[in-house]
């Protein structure tokens, strides 16, 4: 973990000083220490069968891991979706507003937030989701019929992230290596992604001065170090090396995916480290979960194992929706499952909001 310790002050001798240099030392204490702190998506601003109405007035205080844990999660992860057109609210409903006092609120009792974005398709006007084009970076890189709009975007999003007033981990362009988002591996070029993440760094970091970001880079798993490293924007722009894997439940039943699952997380994790340690980044593992939890021991049984041997500084499990029954990646009050995940939150090397190092 000596290669880390350099880029835990940015690679130089300068000592640690801004709000970055302090956010990319903790995440790698974690790491030197052999914990993994814990993240959840969403969590602080609606769980599975609540969301918050009256928020300009609440203390958010409800969070569906403290229901079933006692304590709050480490990392909250929030979307910025829908930023981009000066929406209201983003993508699953969530006012920019909230997500604002939220990010504050845990950054205050101690945590730490992440953001991922899911912007919409600049050239066809449809959701991230819409692949109809595979034109899309290009029209938004410099000298394309996009540009001029998706500079404006990347201005509204980066308002927000400034007004935020903390230091954020934030992940742009994740899953690139699949071709579900207009950015994704079928749909442009890796010179054209490249650029497209590079565009975002120096458009946030040189023309807003938007220094307080450790920037994550976090592809989809499933591949080998060449392919993740063959979109990889380069080191300048980059501190962190993540990776999204889920549990998919197949024909073949819940006892093959959990062991494929640990496999994959195993595989995934044991080149990521090689990478973190020769490139000088931290790592972690940016989205994971088994949607619904069917495995009432995949906290301790699956995720656990398969990931306490890694240096990453952290996890983070995806949103519990409060909208669609079955879509949600951590336990809740009443749910079936829910002791295991209070099992893991006692391990040691998992850490929660209030647990000591
Ligand atoms: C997906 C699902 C969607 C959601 C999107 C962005 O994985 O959870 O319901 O809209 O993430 O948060």
């Amino acid at each position: 973990m000596i290669a880390l310790a350099l880029c835990a002050c940015g690679g130089s001798k300068k000592p640690m000083e801004t709000p970055k240099d302090l956010l990319v030392h903790r995440l790698f204490t974690f790491a030197e220490n052999g914990k993994i702190a814990y993240g959840h998506q969403d969590d602080l601003v609606y769980g599975h069968n609540w969301v918050l109405t009256d928020w300009e007035n609440d203390p958010l205080e409800r969070s569906d891991v403290k229901d079933v844990t006692g304590k709050y999660p480490m990392l909250v992860g929030f979307d910025l979706g829908g930023i981009e057109l000066g929406q209201a609210k983003n993508l699953d409903g969530v006012p920019f507003g909230l997500m604002r006092k939220a990010a504050r609120t845990h950054v205050e009792r101690g945590g730490i937030v992440t953001f991922s974005w899911h912007p919409r398709n600049p050239l066809t006007g449809g959701d991230a989701w819409d692949i109809s084009s595979d034109q899309v970076v290009k029209s938004i890189l410099p000298g394309g019929e996009k540009h001029g709009q998706f500079m404006l975007w990347l201005g509204r999003a980066a308002d927000f992230i400034e007004s935020l007033g903390v230091p954020v981990i934030f992940r742009p362009w994740h899953e690139n290596l699949g071709s579900w988002f207009w950015w994704g591996g079928r749909l442009c070029t890796a010179q054209e992604y490249q650029e497209l993440f590079r565009m975002t760094w120096l458009y946030f970091t040189k023309d807003r001065g938007l220094t307080d970001i450790v920037w994550c880079y976090s592809p989809n798993g499933n591949c080998g170090p060449e392919a993740y490293m063959s979109r990889y924007p380069g080191d300048e722009f980059v501190d962190m090396l993540g990776i999204d894997t889920y549990e998919y439940v197949g024909e073949d039943g819940l006892e093959e995916a959990g062991a494929r699952y640990m496999q994959e997380i195993k595989n995934q994790l044991t080149y990521l480290t090689a990478l973190s340690y020769e490139h000088e980044k931290l790592m972690c593992l940016s989205e994971t979960g088994l949607e619904g939890i069917p495995d009432p021991q995949w906290w301790t049984g699956r995720l656990l194992p398969a990931m306490q041997e890694f240096p990453i500084s952290y996890v983070l499990t995806w949103r519990n929706a409060h909208d669609k029954p079955g879509h949600f990646y951590a336990g809740w009050k009443g749910f079936e499952n829910e002791a295991d995940m209070k099992a893991f939150s006692e391990n040691d090397n998992i850490v929660f909001l209030t647990d000591e190092l």
